[in-house]
């Protein structure tokens, strides 16, 4: 471990660490298996995540609710006859599909889905997670968790907080904002008739009843982070609703918890609804809103993940400007091979090893294995250039130096960003 680090020694022991390290997966749309069937897994799932249902509907040209009205196997009938039989599957979504089945197995030069379906049938999910996360080699995914979702908050409210059962603490909370910041007309009328004394107009009574809803659910979601997504045109500040909760409710109450806001902004929302969750688009954001939070606010600590690639230069140079931001992840429509390989190129570049450099995004349990693969693969290709340049310098290097920056890449700085105080 401390044997210093030569040419020739230097890519397989950065492969090595890379897929040694136990990752932590900071934005995920999964559950743990409690919560039951919002947890997707399986074949029919994998194939029908909604980057691929974009990708299907580009080919075929049946209207978009005869593709709805088929059921979830006839869906992946079709998806799977139209990007993986009559064309090549290399686009990245399709690819992981494939991966995902090599990594757990399976045959993927027969193209048998009749097998492959029989294979998942046969599995036990609580067994399926370990062999999930053994293989994905990681140690805790970070959920998108919404209290406006009813299905999620009976198990919040009935099965956790009672203490019925536990939660599997490879699965961490996030509490997800969306409905409460960006669709506050609505929001306001559920908050009451669950007991909180707000109005539409956010005066000092609504803040405060705002405030301590978050702090109920602070308490019983224990997240490691509040999120929100928010569209490319998100300003801040601003006279709305959005902009007012968020400066007068989530700031005040983030840092006082010490739960980091992460914002995720870039999203075109459903520019074509027809697709549903496959129908949002992606647009470029003005960062004077986040120059504007990191100034304004710097003992709060933002995590930030920006969808346009053309922010994000902007979003790594921000970061060296102001230490309570911290970047992650290569999200959705960037987390393909070329997109990561620039965007984690230009962040060990200017950021050194003060990032989070990957998320999945995983919608599909099973995808946290072709993520995770696809990424790891990607990093270690990168890290060694880095380490080749910098060895290039005559700079001597252990391996347990590496290991040491790889934990922090690979989610430790989630961890530490959280311990610091700003
Ligand atoms: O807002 C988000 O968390 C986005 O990641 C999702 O809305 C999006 O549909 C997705 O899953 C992208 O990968
Ligand atoms: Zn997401």
């Amino acid at each position: 471990m401390t044997q210093p680090i030569t040419e020739k020694t230097l890519q397989k022991t950065v492969e090595q660490v890379v897929w040694d390290v136990k990752a932590t997966d900071v934005h995920t749309h999964l559950y743990a298996p409690i919560f039951g069937d919002i947890l997707l897994w399986g074949f029919n799932e994998l194939v029908t995540y909604h980057y691929l249902i974009a990708e299907a509907m580009r080919w075929v040209d049946i209207p978009y609710d005869e593709y709805w009205q088929k059921t979830k196997v006839e869906q992946a009938d079709l998806i799977w006859q139209t990007l993986f039989l009559e064309n090549t599957p290399y686009s990245e979504a399709c690819r992981g599909v494939l991966t995902t089945l090599d990594k757990l197995g399976l045959d993927v030069a027969s193209r048998d889905i009749k097998g492959y379906r029989e294979y998942f049938n046969d599995k036990q999910l609580d067994e399926y997670v370990d062999e999930v996360f053994e293989l994905a080699n990681l140690k805790t995914v970070v959920m998108t968790n919404d209290p406006f979702n009813s299905k999620e908050r009976h198990v919040w409210l009935e099965k956790l907080k009672a203490g019925e059962q536990e939660l599997d603490p490879r699965f961490r909370a996030a509490l997800r904002l969306d409905m409460l910041l960006c669709s506050w007309e609505k929001s306001w009328h559920q908050l009451k008739e669950w007991g909180f004394d707000v109005t539409p107009e956010l005066n000092g009574q609504t803040v405060g009843e705002v405030q301590r809803f978050l702090r109920e659910w602070i308490q019983i979601m224990n997240p490691v982070y509040m999120a929100v997504s928010l569209t490319y045109d998100f300003m801040l500040p601003e006279k709305s609703a959005q902009s007012e909760l968020i400066e007068r409710c989530v700031i005040p109450v983030s840092r006082e918890m010490n739960v980091p806001f992460a914002l995720m902004v870039g999203v075109k929302r459903q520019l074509n609804p027809g697709l549903k969750d496959a129908g949002d688009g992606v647009g470029k954001m003005d960062m004077a809103s986040l120059d504007y939070l990191c100034s304004q606010y710097p003992h709060n600590k933002f995590l930030v993940t920006l969808l346009a690639r053309e922010n994000q230069h902007e979003l790594a140079v921000l970061a060296r400007k102001f230490r309570n931001l911290m970047p992650f992840g290569c999200w959705w429509f960037l987390n393909n091979p070329s997109l990561i390989e620039e965007i984690t190129s230009m962040r060990l570049e200017l950021l050194g090893n003060s990032v989070i450099l990957q998320h999945s995004d995983a919608r599909v349990l099973d995808q946290l294995i072709y993520k995770w693969a696809h990424s790891r693969q990607l990093i270690a290709e990168i890290l060694v250039r880095k380490y080749q340049d910098v060895m290039a310098t005559g700079w001597v290097l252990t391996e347990a130096e590496i290991r040491q920056d790889v934990e922090k890449l690979m989610g430790g700085n989630l961890w530490s960003f959280l311990e610091r105080k700003l």
